[in-house]
């Protein structure tokens, strides 16, 4: 049994490191560093700049929850674009709707694909090289700037806002993913750790309200995304698609034909939209912040630097990025909405 030890580096306050029984594969590509390694309790794990993007153990929960919430709230989506995921996990629970014509899925990166195709073809199985898919490498966020093509569906599948996904938690990003949306098509993203960053969630909700008759956070319990619940987020401007009935999801499941999944039912997907009530204040709070002018999103603040050799005499330890970015946020968020500003939440169903 090998003794390294691979840790999660992205968070400034903690480390969470998985043993490496076997490391397959590890490379600095054009864009970000990528290890992939075997851990007995996870199978095959991909990190990415020192994030978990996925394990073989767990990854059904993640894919399962992008695709299919968007999906199943629509009535007959027939071409869906995907922004990341270049595992071809999202792809693959796509291309179970039978409706789904055509899926595009644009990643900037191409050993991710190449690399996920050869340690983990279980998770693309043959969605990848699928008649009805179109794989481009190319970044996400000029694809969809510049494409003509309009879908009823776009999911973000990017990593946290640092490296090649920074761009992809942007306003500017998600305007024009408005922009290439059929009317009343379903954006979705991810939006990392709801109750140790919400000001993530609460970021990319201002933008959504900003742009969407309706902004629709939800969770979803992600072992591999250590830190509890773990956000998704879902932009439309037709309301009537959060409002679709237990029978009727499970109608079209399956109509479609999808079925055999492990973590998405009907139930799971209306109760994935009921927020802890400090989350769902901190969104109200956030929306508030949204009318009254504010609709910034999440950015992370850069990583403190190392310290110089020479150390001078110390003063404060830097803060965290997460916390330099929450004060800011709290800063602009009101603790308490006057009664008047207070907002009927665009969150709820
Ligand atoms: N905290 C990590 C979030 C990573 C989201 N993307 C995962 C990619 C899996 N297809």
């Amino acid at each position: 049994m090998s003794d390294r030890w691979i840790e999660e580096t992205f968070h400034a306050d903690w480390r969470v490191a998985l043993r490496a029984s076997k490391v397959l594969h590890e490379v600095k590509t054009d864009h970000q560093h990528l290890v992939i390694f075997e851990n007995p309790s996870w199978g095959t794990v991909l990190m990415l700049d020192g994030v978990v993007q996925l394990t073989t153990k767990d990854e059904h929960v993640y894919h399962e929850m992008m695709a299919h919430v968007p999906l199943m709230a629509l009535d007959r989506p027939s071409k869906v674009l995907i922004v990341g995921g270049g595992d071809g996990g999202v792809l693959r629970e796509v291309l179970k709707h039978t409706c789904v014509d055509k899926a595009v899925l644009v990643e900037i990166d191409r050993e991710v694909i190449d690399t996920s195709l050869q340690y983990f073809p279980q998770i693309p199985q043959q969605a990848l090289e699928s008649a009805r898919s179109e794989v481009v490498i190319a970044d996400g966020l000029k694809y969809v700037a510049e494409t003509d093509e309009l879908f009823d569906c776009i999911i973000v599948d990017s990593s946290e806002p640092i490296g090649p996904s920074a761009v992809l938690h942007s306003k500017e990003f998600f305007a024009s993913c408005r922009r290439a949306l059929t009317p009343g098509g379903a954006l979705v993203t991810q939006n990392g750790l709801a109750q140790l960053f919400p000001d993530h969630l609460a970021g990319t909700t201002r933008i959504f309200a900003s742009l969407f008759k309706r902004a629709a956070p939800y969770i979803c319990h992600q072992p591999c995304y250590f830190g509890g619940l773990f956000a998704l987020n879902l932009a439309t401007d037709d309301k009537s698609i959060l409002g679709i009935g237990p029978k009727k999801l499970a109608k079209r499941a399956r109509k479609r034909g999808v079925a055999d999944l492990k973590y998405w039912t009907p139930a799971v997907h209306l109760g994935a939209f009921a927020l802890p009530a400090e989350l769902q204040r901190t969104l109200e709070h956030s929306l508030a912040a949204g009318k009254a002018g504010d609709d910034s999103g999440y950015v992370m603040a850069p990583a403190p630097k190392a310290p110089a050799k020479k150390t001078a005499p110390k003063k404060q330890a830097p803060k965290s990025p997460e916390k330099k970015a929450a004060t800011k946020k709290t800063a602009a968020i009101p603790s308490k909405p006057a009664a008047k500003s207070q907002p009927k939440s665009k969150t709820s169903r």
